[in-house]
């Protein structure tokens, strides 16, 4: 059986700007289709995005994770320790992030982040009308993220440059891509210098880190590195799924009202609003052999695309997928990924939209648009620029 081919670039900005409208197309055309702009292989239906996932033998990272074949070309930037490697490099590393970032150092933060959550929540409601992207989405994460991995406090916007940056080298060398590496210039130089030793807060998670490489044979050089990790994905991912969880109670009212019925329903709600509209888009793997997907075979050596998004809202998988809604079993979804590589930092993630809602939840009746919500063009994550609301006081 042969591989259906589509003329369709998911990264043009047709794609990009309504990425959505285009998945039922991929997911329809077959379990594996090849995607004839881009010369590479996609998958975009749950089923087959979760194998694949769950199959690090045959889907391999250590080539990268974007289109850019390492094998091929020299990355943009020296490869990521964890996202960009194999076992048995990637357990190691894996292994270290694991007791950084642990279940301990949340409970530890709580607190502080908790405190945090609640005076910005006061500014917001002073204000009634706001813009949940910039002045919630990225401000939050902005005011406890960087201070727990301990980064210098001057100059912290470059997280926001670097990270679109790293999530659009994802993606083909476009105008995008292009645009993110010459802003982000400057951004790799401050990264590289908050990722030493010496320019890390005694106590802070990026110290954890350094403190900790020569029990997991890492080097400094190495210990940097993973530094970088935690400034590369914590950030950006964050900020949009804030922004787009809002966006979701702008959009479905009465699953603000649920939620406020049943404030337990706090923690599930990025889980859901992830599944509804993932953060991150897509995610390349590299075949390590000739592999059959479904009576087609993908070559040894073969870029291919996972549509993360497209198997969150596969109707093959779950009922009524454009619905947003807090009760629903979202277990199974890939808006974190799957398998070994499964995000490294969803608590945190999960955390920081539960407090977010805790501080929102007693205080805000409802949460209306205020206008239209204006997308940031990237590579990877479905993005926002702005997200005008008002908050109506409870
Ligand atoms: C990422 C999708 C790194 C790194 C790790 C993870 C991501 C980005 C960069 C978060 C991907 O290790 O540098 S969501």
């Amino acid at each position: 059986m042969s591989v259906p081919a589509l003329a369709v670039d998911p990264f043009d900005e047709d794609f990009l700007s309504d990425p959505a409208a285009h998945h039922a197309a991929l997911r329809d055309a077959g379990p594996v289709v090849w995607l004839e702009p881009i010369e590479c292989y996609a998958m975009a239906r749950h089923a087959e995005v979760s194998k694949a996932l769950g199959d690090h033998g045959t889907y391999c990272s250590g080539r990268g994770v974007g289109l850019a074949d390492f094998s091929r070309e020299a990355p943009w930037r020296p490869p990521s320790l964890l996202l960009e490697a194999d076992p048995p490099l990637h357990d190691r590393t894996r292994g270290l992030m694991n007791k950084v970032v642990s279940l301990k150092a949340l409970q530890e933060v709580r607190p502080l982040w908790s405190a945090r959550a609640h005076e910005l929540v006061d500014c917001l409601l002073e204000k009634r009308r706001f813009d949940a992207v910039t002045e919630l989405g990225e401000a939050y994460p902005m005011l406890v993220f960087p201070d727990t991995v301990g980064v210098p406090s001057e100059g912290r916007d470059c997280l926001l440059t670097y990270a679109a940056a790293v999530f659009n080298a994802f993606g083909p060398r476009n105008a995008i891509f292009e645009q993110g590496e010459a802003a982000a210039a400057h951004a790799v130089g401050w990264v590289a210098n908050a990722c030493r030793r010496e320019s890390l807060a005694d106590g802070s998670w990026g110290a954890s880190i350094h403190d900790k490489a020569v029990d997991y044979d890492l080097s400094e050089a190495e210990a940097e590195r993973l530094v970088r990790s935690l400034l590369s994905a914590g950030v950006d991912t964050t900020v949009n799924g804030i922004g787009i969880m809002m966006l979701a109670f702008a959009s479905f009212p009465e699953q603000w009202a649920r939620l406020r019925a049943e404030p337990k329903l706090a923690r599930r709600a990025l889980d859901e609003s992830l599944r509804w509209d993932s953060t991150v888009q897509t995610f390349f793997r590299t075949t390590t052999r000739a592999v059959d997907v479904d009576g087609a075979t993908i070559p040894e050596g073969s870029k291919v695309v996972l549509f993360l998004a497209a198997a969150n809202r596969d109707p093959r998988r779950w009922e009524s997928p454009e619905q947003f809604d807090l009760t629903r079993a979202t277990s199974g979804h890939v808006g974190f990924g799957h398998g070994i590589h499964q995000c490294l930092g969803q608590m945190v993630a999960r955390l920081e939209a539960e407090l977010v809602l805790e501080a929102l939840i007693p205080r805000v009746a409802e949460i209306r648009l205020a206008g239209e919500p204006v997308r940031r063009l990237n590579n990877t994550l479905h993005a926002l620029a702005s997200l005008p609301v008002e908050i109506l006081p409870a």
